[in-house]
């Protein structure tokens, strides 16, 4: 599918500010795709879809995640995890996306997981580092992106497990191992 068609599918489903942060991600992930050996055109694809489903109500991303047996795990955790794999559902079965590693990069991109594809983990630092983000600890992982992708997506994991601690929230186990494996990966 071409860059403008599927622009034009995702904004009828975004508002406005979540597009724009969609542009930013796009553009990001191509960048980190080309430095660090990821197809392009699928960063490209995952990125412009990695959001699709954040608007959904959380009724229907619920009933998703229940009849296609997703991890039933979510359903205890923050809602804000639900859009990633349900995401990935409605673009498979609503866009027609059947690329099943553009899937999994949207399906993984807010919790993370263990044995990260390159594609997987540009999604993930695209969508933490675009330049509509501002939050404490993203310039520092800004600039490690631009030499070191597992010490990015550590630094990334770090902080966002840091700032659920510091409101005494659960921790999504994916995020956990996700973290503990890029860190032992490298020792
Ligand atoms: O959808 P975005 O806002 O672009 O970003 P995202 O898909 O990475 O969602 C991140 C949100 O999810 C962030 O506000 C933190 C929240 N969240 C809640 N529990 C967890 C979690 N994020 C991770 N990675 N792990 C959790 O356990
Ligand atoms: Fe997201
Ligand atoms: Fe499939
Ligand atoms: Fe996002």
């Amino acid at each position: 599918m071409d860059r403008n068609k599927a622009l034009g599918i995702v904004k009828q489903q975004l508002t406005e500010h979540r597009y724009l942060h969609t542009i930013g991600v796009m553009e990001t992930a191509i960048e980190l795709a080309n430095k660090y050996g990821a197809d392009p055109q699928k960063a490209e694809l995952a990125a412009i879809f990695h959001d699709y489903a954040k608007f959904r109500p959380k009724e229907e991303m619920k009933k998703i995640i229940i009849e296609q047996n997703m991890s039933q795990d979510l359903l205890v955790h923050n809602t804000e995890l639900w859009h990633a794999p349900v995401g990935a559902f409605l673009v498979e079965t609503e866009v027609g996306i059947n690329d099943h590693e553009v899937l999994n990069a949207i399906k993984y991109h807010t919790s993370g997981r263990m044995n990260m594809s390159i594609l997987d983990k540009v999604i993930f630092l695209a969508d933490y580092i675009e330049p509509g983000r501002h939050f404490p600890g993203v310039e520092e992982v800004r600039e490690i992106a631009k030499y070191d992708l597992d010490t990015a997506l550590i630094l990334s994991l770090r902080n966002t497990i840091q700032f659920l601690l510091g409101k005494t929230q659960p921790v999504y186990p994916d995020t956990v191992l996700t973290y503990n494996a890029l860190l032992l990966g490298k020792k």
